[in-house]
């Protein structure tokens, strides 16, 4: 059984017995299954796997940013073609998260709760957007990754980076070394995000037992909206960039892109699905190799277009379930965050859930808002993760097409790569 059945399998159950406790009339105050499973059982499982996700969000960003950063190779392909993609991956992102905060709040999702009644959680309030920018350069490094300073830590982290390139072929055992660490951050991921079945059914039987069927009723309208604006953002966003940038048939771009979505959708993992992606990029689409073996990798670490969507629905969600009004200030934190945050998020399954720990935490949000979602996020990752690898082969074609190293006959050629499979 895969586990992304098996958290599917959690979600439901969680549902189904925290419904259950609540119909029933179970779960009263003082009462044995309020004080002992509710509160008891499901509620230490369940805050265990939200600090264990905490857990892994400094050393996850730190590690696998200057990873990415080094991964680029040579500082000089920082030129036109790295800064290009650079600024079209960070373009689509920020489009992508203003896209999802504007239709979220339109939508109101999660409005209506009036889940502080739990008298559980209460949202500070969000720092303003001044302090979040003068906060971005850390004084002290250490201090930041120790309060969790997460602005603080990418910049750090992206300096670190640039600096091992600058440093050149001396620094190769360093590089080495950060990149064998972060394979281990990936490797504790995937640890963490095997106990998500279990804890996904705690979070969900206790959140469903305290707050019943108006909750599932509101989860349901947070995964259509979510759904509605990757899919918008996939089919029409990504599309009309493509045509305006390249002028190239975004027909022609998603058939051929089909198979490349599948597998992203079912791994969850935009590194898993680089080599796929690439294959597709240079054989399908015509990208020259020059171009699609910097883009595409780059755009697996710093472009998550589906990540970002998420992170702004799920915070609008959070927020309207908690009364928590972020204001102006706080939205313009949140897409900051979410475009930065996106840079630090790995392509492997789960990570978005990790990075909005971070989101949460610089709008002050409750973090335990987290435990809603974390039951549908699965399914929705792999939705997420397809809109993802799309976004990093879109800006692959406008920066080839830019720099006249696309082979347009491969393109509008509807069998090219095909030979063999
Ligand atoms: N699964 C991640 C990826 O590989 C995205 C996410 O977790 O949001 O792109």
């Amino acid at each position: 059984m895969t586990l992304t059945t098996k958290v599917l399998l959690g979600m439901g159950l969680g549902i189904v017995v925290g419904l259950g406790i609540n119909l029933l009339g179970l779960n009263a105050d003082g009462s044995f299954v309020n004080t002992f499973l509710t509160n008891g059982v499901f509620g230490v499982v369940g805050k265990m796997f939200v600090n264990a996700l905490k857990m892994l969000v400094v050393p996850l960003v730190l590690l696998s940013l200057i990873a990415g950063v080094c991964g680029i190779g040579d500082i000089r392909l920082l030129g036109r073609i790295g800064s290009k993609s650079f600024v079209l991956y960070l373009l689509t992102t920020a489009i992508a998260i203003a896209v999802a905060i504007t239709g979220a709040a339109l939508t109101g999702i999660g409005s209506g709760m009036d889940i502080k009644s739990a008298a559980e959680f209460s949202g500070a309030d969000a720092p303003p957007l001044a302090d979040v920018l003068v906060n971005i350069v850390p004084s002290n490094p250490i201090n930041a990754m120790a309060e969790g300073e997460m602005l603080s830590i990418i910049f750090f982290s992206i300096l670190v980076g640039i600096s091992l390139l600058m440093v050149g072929s001396r620094a190769k055992s360093l590089i080495d070394g950060v990149e064998t660490a972060n394979e281990v951050m990936m490797k504790m991921v995937g640890i963490i995000m095997a106990l998500a079945p279990y804890a996904v059914f705690c979070l969900l039987a206790k959140a469903m037992a305290n707050l019943g069927l108006d909750l599932f009723v509101q989860l349901v309208g947070y995964v259509l909206v979510l759904i509605a604006i990757l899919l918008f953002h996939l089919f029409v966003v990504l599309q009309v960039l493509l045509k305006v940038f390249s002028g190239l048939s975004p027909i022609t771009f998603l058939q051929k892109m089909r198979n490349v979505q599948v597998f992203a959708f079912s791994t969850s993992s935009s590194n898993a699905t680089i080599p796929v992606t690439l294959r597709t990029v240079v054989q399908r689409l015509g990208v020259d190799r020059s171009v699609a073996s910097f883009t595409v990798p780059f755009g697996a670490t710093i472009n998550m277009d589906g990540t970002a969507i998420m992170q702004g629905v799920a915070t609008v969600f959070i927020a309207n379930i908690y009364g928590v009004d972020l204001g102006i200030g706080g939205y313009l934190t949140v897409i900051l965050m979410s475009v930065l945050a996106s840079i630090g998020t790995a392509g492997v399954p789960g990570v978005g859930l990790i990075m909005l720990s971070m989101v949460f935490s610089q709008v002050g949000l409750p973090l335990e808002g987290i435990g809603l979602i974390l039951g549908v996020d699965r399914l929705l990752d792999m939705i997420r993760t397809a809109v993802n690898v799309s976004g990093d082969a879109a800006v692959s074609c406008i920066v080839a097409k830019s720099e006249g190293k696309m082979d347009i006959d491969v393109y509008k050629d509807p069998n090219a790569g095909l030979e063999g499979d």
